[in-house]
């Protein structure tokens, strides 16, 4: 337990408001958590796999109406409307304390009271931050157990740190009407109900490493970002270190576990994170980042050993499993599984399912929470408390037309700009029209904890206090030819590109300059093995002037609802307009 006077009262308060049956301190032993295990399958929130095949592993169903994260309902309650900007919701934090309030008082009556005190980083590093999570939910507790590091752990990095993140969740009835999942910056605390969905109550994640996290970062100082970061090793055993920011749906988890094609024998990827980086400029003036999780939570649909292979091995054991399908052997099963379609299973929601029902067996946003350390490419630094340096930052996105495969900023403020004005064309996977263009700056949309205009003055001061600063690059694996066809086969092949952009950092690879940055050409990158037409290398790296004078045009309308717009930014997208109509 803790001595921390700060986390003792604030229980206490909580505990009055929430008026539980029990409380249970998590201490994070594995008889505890075993324990809960059991007690989750005797009550039937967790349901037990084949433990031969699966050891460890458990399934969890949600509620129907509690499947993904819930943007509409998420809310900034910064002081003012103005301090939260317009991408985040906003209420008076008064207000909203109130309105919770009454949802919150006696509604862990009749349940159990888990105070769970966790770290998001390695113990024992200046990049890392304490948090407590008060929840009624074993699901989340074991979640939480897989994500972070937690219990007794936590409570020796709070007297040191002395302060934390205060989060509390309750289930309680689930009711969507009255789901809420709300940041209060200023005080430093999450409140989030009616919800047992992995991202609205596993607060460590989006909540505070990256919504709470990217605002303590801009008053610290450092940075907290949607980035994968991974290790590139070439065949004499140097490895460099990269971050990458892509909306959903660009594959950042198989990014990330990258295996690379035979062609690039003696290359390989070591996996620092899949999701978020924490970033501090460090005593040589480069940039430093850590991965403040401790597992991965990752979508299971699409998931093979084809896909990603890393993923799948991370999964067979200790895994917890969200909304996927059970097989009559009481295993998983998944859309894009290695494995056929089962003839019958149980879906999502439980219900009789066989091969030739019109709807899918697991839900498209099932998930597996995984430990990191059991991923087959874990790199060496994972528990470095001084993280890795960062020799080069990716956004990307899914564009058939307009970016190229790959192109690099002219510097810092003009990456700052590209990943500003970062876009996706939405896929069949998610509801509404396909290949409607979604804006999301540097995939943060709806994770920057206060206003977008303040989080780009906040990369671009960074920039000038980075002696040593990433190159700044922009990817596109998806662009397609004018009957369809990606361009570009993707997946392990995507190495060929990150090492174009490494040889670029340590100055080794030719480019040529165009309007919207640096690009390849085709001879600076390795294609042996690669079955590329002419015509579609052209097309692959071409930039076209018309296309991109209208993506000026949608960028205007972007930066028109911004009301914090750094002039910086302002200054780049004249540049580009002018560059474009010389
Ligand atoms: C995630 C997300 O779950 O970005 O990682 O939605
Ligand atoms: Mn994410």
């Amino acid at each position: 337990m803790t001595d921390n006077k700060k986390a003792l009262a604030w229980i206490e308060e909580m505990k009055a408001m929430l008026n539980p049956d029990k409380v249970v301190w998590i201490d994070g032993s594995d008889e505890q958590i075993n324990a809960l295990k059991k007690q989750g399958i005797e009550e039937g929130t967790m349901i037990p796999l084949d433990q031969e095949k699966l050891p460890g592993c458990l399934l969890h169903r949600t509620a129907a109406n509690d499947v993904a994260r819930v943007e509409d309902r998420t809310f900034i309650c910064a002081k003012t409307k103005e301090e939260a900007g317009p991408t985040n919701n906003w209420m008076d934090p008064k207000e909203m304390y109130a309105k919770l309030t009454k949802l919150f008082t006696n509604s862990m009556k009749g349940r159990t009271m888990y105070i769970i005190p966790f770290i998001m980083g390695p113990a024992k590093s200046p990049f890392s931050k304490v948090g407590i999570e008060i929840t009624d939910s074993i699901y989340v507790v074991l979640n939480m157990n897989i994500m972070t590091r937690m219990g007794n752990i936590a409570w020796e990095e709070l007297s040191e740190k002395g302060d934390f993140t205060k989060c509390l969740h309750c289930t309680a009835d689930v009711n969507p009407e009255e789901r809420y999942i709300v940041q209060f910056p200023e005080d430093n605390t999450i409140w989030s109900i009616n919800s047992a969905y992995g991202g609205n109550v596993l607060l460590g994640k989006k909540c505070f490493a990256l919504r709470i996290a990217s605002f303590l970062g801009k008053n610290e100082g450092w940075m907290a970002e949607h980035m994968l970061i991974l290790g590139l090793q070439n065949p004499k055993g140097d490895i460099k270190y990269v971050s990458a920011a892509f909306p959903s749906a660009c594959g950042k988890t198989n990014l990330a576990m990258l295996i690379p094609p035979k062609e690039l024998e003696g290359y390989k990827v070591w996996t620092v994170g899949d999701d978020i980086a924490w970033l501090r400029v460090g005593p040589d003036g480069r940039l430093w980042a850590i991965n403040p999780e401790a597992g991965f939570f990752g979508v299971a649909p699409g998931t093979s050993s084809k896909t990603n292979k890393n993923a799948l091995l991370t999964t067979m054991s200790n895994t917890i499993f969200t909304n996927v399908a059970l097989r009559d052997d009481n295993t998983v099963w998944w859309e894009g599984h290695d494995d056929e379609t089962p003839a019958h299973c149980l879906d999502w929601q439980g219900r009789e399912w066989t091969s030739d029902s019109a709807e899918k067996a697991a839900h498209p946003n099932s998930r597996f929470t995984a430990p990191a350390k059991q991923c087959p490419c874990i790199s060496s630094e994972f528990e470095n408390p001084a993280g890795v340096p960062i020799s080069a930052i990716i956004f990307g996105g899914r564009r058939a037309k307009t970016a190229p495969l790959v192109y690099q900023s002219f510097d810092w403020n003009h990456g700052v700009f590209i990943g500003s004005t970062m876009a996706s064309e939405t896929t069949a996977a998610a509801a509404g029209a396909v290949g409607v263009v979604r804006r999301d700056p540097m995939a943060m949309k709806p994770f920057i904890g206060y206003n977008v205009g303040d989080y780009f003055a906040h990369w671009i001061e960074m920039g000038k206090k980075i002696s040593n600063p990433p190159k700044i690059f922009n990817t596109n694996w998806f662009r397609k030819s004018d009957d369809g066809k990606f361009l570009w086969p993707g997946f392990g092949d995507n190495m060929r590109v990150l090492l174009w952009i490494l040889d670029r950092c340590e100055g080794k690879a030719d480019a040529v300059e165009s309007p919207i940055g640096y690009l390849p050409k085709r001879e600076d990158l390795i294609t042996d093995g690669l079955d590329i037409s002419d015509a579609d290398w052209e097309e692959l790296l071409k930039v076209d002037k018309e296309v991109w004078l209208d993506e000026v045009r949608q960028i205007k309308e972007l930066y028109a609802g911004f009301d914090r717009l750094p002039a910086e930014l302002a200054e780049q997208l004249k540049a580009l307009e002018a560059r474009l109509n010389k």
